[in-house]
């Protein structure tokens, strides 16, 4: 993409960055052959999320047979058909992976996925969660607090062996998160489809279908959707754990 005047609307600040598509720059993935992709939020960043969320650009050898040590990995389909263990992951289907369970994924060239990967935290004296296989259109949808317009989709069960949520939230045009949230729970966010404003800590920023936006603890947010169409953005956060 050309930028004959140096301008993006990508920022790094230290409770919320933005990293617009224009920016992307692909790289090896670790835990994966052949497989490139770009990391869009990171420890690495300051200062560092407690999760990592990445692109995965498929191709004909593109293989991943587990995350690293102790960690979950949420993969989500944002196009394209995956292979999870044999099993086809069409463009909006998803899968949990708990940590240390190997599996074999494979994206062939033409899809693309979205991955969120977290250090799991075990309870005391209970295991980890199953593998959970689902789609978006089959999870459990709501009007977020009795707006019809905001409807909220939970990809994961909210059970306390889960340590983190992935969700999906589908905005009519000109429909908004209610209030300004502020929040201990941090968020990675990838917008799906449509456009509008988030609000990021004191910056209102215009957004639209293929931007990422890390938002660290007690950033805080709020979003108007815009435009003609509906715009979903599908978004991480950490639950059920103490934060001391
Ligand atoms: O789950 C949430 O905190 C969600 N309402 N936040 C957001 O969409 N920015
Ligand atoms: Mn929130």
């Amino acid at each position: 993409m050309n930028s004959p005047y140096g301008s993006t609307r990508t920022l790094v600040r230290p409770t919320h960055a933005l990293i617009a598509p224009d920016g992307h720059v692909s790289s090896p993935l670790s835990g994966w052959q052949d497989a490139s992709g770009v990391v869009l939020i990171s420890p690495v960043m300051q200062p560092g999320p407690r999760f990592v969320q990445y692109l995965v650009h498929g191709s004909r050898d593109a293989r991943s047979v587990g995350a690293a040590a102790g960690v979950q990995r949420l993969v989500y389909v944002l196009e394209g058909e995956a292979q999870l263990d044999g099993q086809a992951l069409a463009a909006d289907a998803f899968a949990w992976l708990p940590p240390d369970e190997p599996h074999d994924l494979r994206p062939p060239e033409g899809t693309t996925l979205l991955v969120f990967e977290k250090r799991y935290q075990p309870l005391p004296a209970e295991a980890a969660p199953g593998r959970v296989v689902g789609t978006l259109a089959k999870a459990p949808s709501e009007a977020f607090l009795g707006d019809p317009d905001a409807v909220l989709s939970t990809l994961l069960p909210i059970t306390p062996g889960f340590d983190m949520a992935v969700n999906v939230f589908t905005y009519q045009p000109g429909a908004t998160l209610p209030f300004v949230e502020t929040h201990v729970m941090e968020h990675g966010l990838y917008m799906k489809s449509g456009q509008g404003v988030y609000r990021l800590a004191d910056e209102w920023m215009p957004v639209a279908k293929g931007d990422a936006i890390w938002m660290a603890s007690y950033c805080t947010q709020w979003f108007v959707a815009m435009g003609k169409r509906p715009a979903a953005y599908i978004y991480y956060k950490d639950i059920h754990r103490d934060p001391l």
